[in-house]
């Protein structure tokens, strides 16, 4: 039995999550995030990795222009924009794939949906700027509500919860409110744990492993573990991206566990993966 996974609606585009899991595939163009940082800084290199993602089954492209790993520092809005809205008004013109902007202002998304952007995925799940609702409900965009435990900066200094999985669902239920009071519709808003936001090694693990409670938010969920650092401590793994086994192996659980969008790195290896994953748990895959 496949988990109840509603779909969402994106200015006018249905997402059909209760059919299969959807792949989003990760453009990092920064010169600093943990695994891919300084390899798309090229616009051109950055659409064509784009493209390639598509055509390997992504259904969404995240493309982010602030690294969000712990200790970074933040990057001003006109940096950030430089960085993604020349690469979503490219992409926009050559794809229809879906466009997500990985971003915590509002400035930012704003100027990535006015370029064709439809999704915008919020780290902070509107913790650093409530404005984000609003610019999201103006232009009926879907929005990611991310659950963080502190900031990027200092998220990673001995995170306590007493139940993780109970607080991120509390929080990220305070999210959804938000978001709701703004006037985002409910069926646009997507949840996610924060898989490394602001949690230690046992956090990470024991979230995927309660994953199914997250459920009681009503909202369907994306979970990012892609070559996180939890998988490279399990497994010895120093190097990002040889963290490919472990990612798998993440997310087939995710999706068994309720999941309905996987961000990854690997998108071919991962599309392979859930739709086993999705044939297993009785869906009709295509
Ligand atoms: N993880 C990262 C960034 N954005 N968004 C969602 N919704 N969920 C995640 O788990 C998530 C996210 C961090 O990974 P990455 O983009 O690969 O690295 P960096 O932050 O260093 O750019």
């Amino acid at each position: 039995m496949r988990l109840s996974r509603p779909d969402v609606t994106v200015r006018g585009i249905k997402l059909e999550l209760s059919r299969r899991t959807y792949i989003m595939g990760i453009l990092n163009v920064t010169p600093d995030s943990f695994s891919d940082g300084g390899r798309f800084l090229d616009k051109e290199k950055a659409v064509r990795h784009a493209l390639d993602m598509i055509s390997d089954g992504a259904d969404i492209v995240d493309i982010g222009g602030e690294s969000t790993r712990p200790g970074a520092e933040e990057v001003s809005v006109d940096e950030e924009c430089s960085r993604v809205i020349p690469i979503i008004r490219e992409l926009s013109k050559k794809t229809d794939a879906v466009l997500s902007v990985d971003t915590r202002k509002p400035v930012v998304a704003e100027e990535a949906l006015k370029a064709g952007a439809r999704i915008v995925n919020d780290v902070s799940g509107l913790r650093y700027d409530e404005r984000m609702a609003s610019v999201a409900k103006r232009y009926g965009a879907a929005l990611i509500l991310m659950h963080m435990k502190g900031t990027p900066k200092n998220m990673q200094t001995d995170p306590q919860y007493g139940d993780v999985v109970k607080e991120v669902a509390r929080d990220l239920s305070m999210s959804v409110k938000i978001a709701i009071q703004a006037g985002v519709s409910e069926d646009s808003i997507i949840v996610d744990p924060g898989i490394g936001f602001g949690k230690s090694l046992e956090h990470n693990l024991e979230i995927l492993n309660r994953l199914e409670e997250l459920a009681i938010l009503g909202r369907p969920i994306c979970v990012g573990t892609s070559r996180k650092s939890f998988i490279g401590k399990v497994l010895n793994v120093p190097e990002p991206a040889n963290r490919l086994i472990g990612t798998v192996a993440t997310c087939v659980i995710a999706v068994l566990k309720g999941a309905s969008i996987l961000r990854v790195h690997d998108v071919k290896e991962i599309r392979q993966a859930s739709l086993m994953a999705d044939a297993v748990i009785k869906i009709k895959a295509n």
